[in-house]
């Protein structure tokens, strides 16, 4: 199931297959794509994630190999000084050349938060179209099908969401009110996050000219909102996922403090003041 821009919608090759009802396992063949024609670089943050990333590459490959998924042309991962043996797998990763795909690394020294690092990928991916998600098994392998098959050229940002039918998530009923209460803040402060039922999704595929001229910023966690502030007539679509809780290691983002509270709000006027200037640079004030 595919929700996008209703009136682009009409017209759209995806029309069918968004009326069309799928449960969010079952792949969505929305257009002919010729094998090998488009290829996506997958870009991911990684901080410490050990525990994680062996599953991960395992499950990616079994995904690959098991519905020909060749249009996954590389792995851009950026990590920001782990010290628990995730940059040796990744050295040893980015060493086998059996693989259906290139692997980068991009190795800093310094924790920028994941939203830096997901921009740095995304700069210096091979491909224009990419797919952003986290290392934890929380975006789980299957649905990377659903978004490379439903992606198409009317789109700029294809979202995997939690809150359209068929999605959801494993999560406290706290956490459930937190990142509730979140998306009515971004709802409110950031241009265009009315469009998704996720705004707040760290799992979407993305034209890489979106980013490009996008300046890092430090400690932010939300390249989406990023993206939804500046970028002012976005192409959206959705397709429903179901998040599940981190599989290993630990949380970067929730601590028993309420700091990330403070953080997020500090985030959001960071991204509503760029896309001012963005928008004063660009002189016409359309982007
Ligand atoms: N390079 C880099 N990656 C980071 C940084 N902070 C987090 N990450 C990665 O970004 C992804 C998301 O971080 P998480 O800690 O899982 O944040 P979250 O998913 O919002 O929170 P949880 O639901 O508690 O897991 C994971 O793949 C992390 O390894 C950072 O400062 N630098
Ligand atoms: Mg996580």
């Amino acid at each position: 199931m595919v929700k996008q821009d209703k009136n682009r919608l009409a017209d759209s090759p995806l029309a069918e297959s968004a009326n069309a009802s799928h449960s969010p396992d079952v792949a969505v063949h929305s257009y002919e794509r010729h094998p090998g024609e488009e290829k996506f670089s997958i870009v991911i943050p990684v901080l410490n994630e050990i525990d994680n990333l062996p599953v991960f590459i395992g499950e990616l490959d079994a995904l690959i190999f098991g519905k020909q998924l060749r249009e996954i042309g590389e792995i851009v991962f950026v990590d920001d000084g782990s010290t628990d043996g995730t940059l040796d797998f990744l050295d040893r990763l980015a060493a086998d050349k059996s693989k259906e795909y290139s692997v980068k690394v991009l190795k800093r020294s310094t924790k920028l938060g994941s939203a830096n690092a997901e921009l740095a990928g995304c700069k210096i991916a091979a491909y224009d179209t990419i797919l952003k998600m986290d290392s934890d098994m929380q975006h789980p392998i299957r649905y990377i099908e659903n978004l490379v098959r439903a992606w198409n050229p009317d789109l700029d940002l294809l979202v995997a969401s939690r809150y359209l039918e068929g999605g959801g998530n494993d999560w406290s009923p706290l956490r459930g009110i937190i990142s509730r209460s979140a998306q009515m803040i971004a709802r409110i402060f950031i241009r265009n996050s009315g469009k998704l039922s996720d705004p707040l999704s760290g799992f979407f595929v993305l034209r890489k000219t979106l980013v490009l001229q996008l300046l890092p910023v430090i400690n932010t966690k939300k390249l989406i909102l990023y993206i939804l502030a500046t970028k002012r007539d976005i192409r959206v679509g959705e397709i429903p996922y179901v998040m599940k809780d981190r599989l290993g290691g630990e949380s970067k983002i929730v601590d028993n403090s309420m700091k990330f509270v403070q953080q997020y709000f500090i985030e959001i006027l960071t991204y509503r003041k760029l896309a001012r200037q963005i928008k004063k640079a660009s002189g016409s004030g359309r982007r």
